[in-house]
């Protein structure tokens, strides 16, 4: 696993079982590792703790098998009893100051959705190992969003901030390069991987538009 300070991904999958429209949510992340995803968030808003474990303990064992970091949504308790890479959440869900607190794993990334421009400043930002910029277009894949940050928002946040900058949002093909020039470091998708007929491809295309 990686140390926190560091941090070096490009393209992360956020993935959960119903985004993948039928389709086993397995193979598409491994054909989206294979394609050049190279960090995974499991995302599952609808099932309880023990079934979310069960889910993220399978998707962990192709995570691991390419030494891809597996980060859990929200769930602290999933997080640990994987254990996982890390743990992305929300300015509503468990806090950043929280999970360090309960999950002593110094090698834990936690990531944190930034919603408005005033989280920059909080302690909560102070822990986290990389910032969600959230969402950056809006998107039908995610409804209940406020700031649309747009280029000029990543652009705005890149100067504020030195923290890694994951940004998701409405992300394909034909944006991703644009994204990472106004500032972004990584970019995240769902639907431009999951969606796709071809989710290696997919990803693949996009790993050529935000490589350095
Ligand atoms: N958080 C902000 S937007 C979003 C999440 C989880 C969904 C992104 O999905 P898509 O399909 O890549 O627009
Ligand atoms: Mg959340």
């Amino acid at each position: 696993m990686k140390t926190r300070a560091y941090f070096p991904y490009q393209l992360y999958l956020v993935i959960s079982q119903a985004d993948c429209s039928g389709r086993n949510y397995l193979e598409v992340a491994e054909q989206a590792i294979l394609g050049g995803v190279d960090i995974i968030q499991l995302r599952e808003k609808l099932l309880g703790t023990s079934v979310f474990l069960e889910a993220a303990k399978r998707l962990k064992d192709i995570t691991d098998k390419y030494n891809i970091p597996l980060i859990i949504n929200d769930n602290l308790q999933v997080a640990m009893s994987l254990p996982a890479a890390g743990i992305h959440v929300g300015n509503s869900d468990i806090s950043p100051v929280q999970v360090r607190s309960q999950w002593d794993a110094s090698q834990a990334y936690v990531g944190y959705s930034i919603k408005y421009i005033d989280q920059l400043a909080d302690k909560q930002t102070a822990v986290s190992d990389y910032l969600g910029v959230s969402p950056v277009f809006r998107t039908a894949t995610k409804s209940d969003t406020v700031t649309e940050w747009g280029l000029d928002g990543i652009a705005r946040i890149r100067q504020l901030t030195s923290k890694k900058l994951v940004a998701i949002g409405n992300i394909h093909k034909s944006n991703a390069k644009a994204v990472i020039s106004a500032g972004a470091d990584c970019i995240a998708v769902v639907s431009a991987v999951c969606g796709a007929i071809d989710p290696q491809k997919a990803a693949y295309e996009l790993k050529n538009e935000v490589l350095k």
